[in-house]
């Protein structure tokens, strides 16, 4: 049965109200597999998400429902006298049993929220403006949930942005070469060699306490940023998944790598890939908006090194599972995980090309955060 068939036949069970009209494919992640459904409901014509949790990736699916739950409750009660509030924060939509989740006939778990109408998302920036609302909203995210009480979160998938395990599994995967693909990655994995020290800095920074842990969301590539059409606002923070604890690094590293560059992720004429310092300075702008009055003098230290960063772990990961025979990140063509690894290594050496405007950008910031904005 395919997946479609699989949730039409589960629809019923989410506390949804009104008249089944229609369910289709959605979306462009790597990772999950994502619908849209449309109902009639008094008349009004209303859409929903509908989510299967990728289980290779997250082996306890009710764990990460219970984040989200716990994170989306939290903003959502932040939000209360904020006007369109249903659209700055995803809504679970529960089960009519209850549970924040509901199990197919094969065993796959699915989860709905309310669609957020007005919205897009962004695989490439194309002005200041968006930049810097890109990082406001990410930096106001990590506002919002330096709050949060209760028990830490669930580490959803354990090691997520830890450099030191992702080398040992590339050099696992080299080892094995069990597809025979190293000898056509020559160039990367010499390129992920020479990197390797200068890789560790985040994860020891961390390790060693001299950065501090905070609730971040960890996957803020930008299109899981829900951006409304009208005013060009980022509203919404999408694909809670990975919100766990973590570095504040991690995130705006993540919006250095997807917001900074002039290409999308995976294009492959690498003449086009080149990082551009305004889009930086704009992205820090908005950021530090937020985040300044909590940096550290370690944040602070270490925000420069972020983009390369977590750009270098995203290079070491699609190159990895390249050489392991594509079975992380869905692919639409055989050479895509490759494509996407050169594409990141070309972004590091644009970026490291500039790494003098990068500090110079950071110290301006530092010295003055009132120039945010
Ligand atoms: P994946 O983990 O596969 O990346 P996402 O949770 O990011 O899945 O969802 C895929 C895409 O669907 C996102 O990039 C976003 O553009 C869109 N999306 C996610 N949640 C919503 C929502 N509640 N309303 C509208 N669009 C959404
Ligand atoms: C995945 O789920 P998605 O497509 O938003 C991945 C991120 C990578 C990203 C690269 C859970 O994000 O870590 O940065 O692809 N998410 C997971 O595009 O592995
Ligand atoms: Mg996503």
């Amino acid at each position: 049965m395919n997946r479609l068939d699989l949730l039409k036949a589960l629809l019923e069970d989410f506390a949804i109200y009104g008249d089944f009209e229609s369910v289709e494919p959605f979306g462009s992640g790597h990772i999950n597999t994502t619908f849209a459904s449309r109902w009639n409901q008094a008349g009004v014509s209303v859409r929903y998400l509908h989510q299967r949790i990728n289980e290779a990736v997250f082996h306890h699916p009710d764990q990460v429902m219970e984040n989200i739950t716990r994170v989306t409750a939290h903003i959502a009660r932040q939000l209360a006298r904020v006007p369109d509030r249903s659209r700055r924060t995803l809504t679970v939509v529960p089960a009519r049993n209850g549970k924040a989740w509901v199990k197919d006939r094969e065993g796959g778990w699915w989860r709905t929220y309310l669609f957020i109408e007005g919205t897009k998302s962004l695989e490439v920036v194309s002005s200041r403006e968006e930049a810097s609302f890109l990082g406001k909203c990410i930096g106001n995210f990590q506002k919002q949930l330096a709050g949060l009480g209760g028990p830490r979160l669930h580490e959803t998938i354990p090691s997520f942005h830890d450099m030191e395990y992702r080398y040992r599994n590339f050099y696992a995967a080299l080892e094995k070469n069990s597809v025979g693909r190293a000898a056509s990655a020559a160039e990367e994995i010499a390129f992920m060699k020479e990197n390797e020290e200068r890789g560790s800095v985040l994860v020891r920074a961390v390790r060693t306490g001299r950065l501090p842990e905070r609730i971040c969301h960890n996957d803020t590539k930008m299109n899981n940023i829900l951006i409304d059409k009208a005013t060009s606002e980022a509203l919404c923070v999408s694909d809670l998944d990975t919100v766990m604890p973590g570095t504040s690094l991690f995130d705006v590293g993540d919006l250095v790598r997807t917001v900074t560059t002039t290409a999308a992720e995976d294009e492959k004429e690498l003449a086009r890939v080149a990082w551009n310092a305004e889009y930086f300075r704009a992205l820090l702008s908005g950021y530090l908006s937020e985040a300044a009055e909590f940096f550290t003098d370690a944040e602070w230290e270490l925000l420069a090194e972020a983009g390369r960063n977590i750009t270098q772990i995203m290079a070491l990961r699609f190159l990895t599972d390249y050489l392991e025979g594509d079975h992380y990140y869905h692919i639409d063509r055989s050479d895509h995980n490759i494509d996407r690894c050169r594409n990141q290594i070309a972004l590091i050496r644009s970026l490291d090309a500039e790494w003098k405007t990068a500090l110079d950008i950071v110290a301006g910031f530092r010295a003055c955060p009132a120039k945010t904005g």
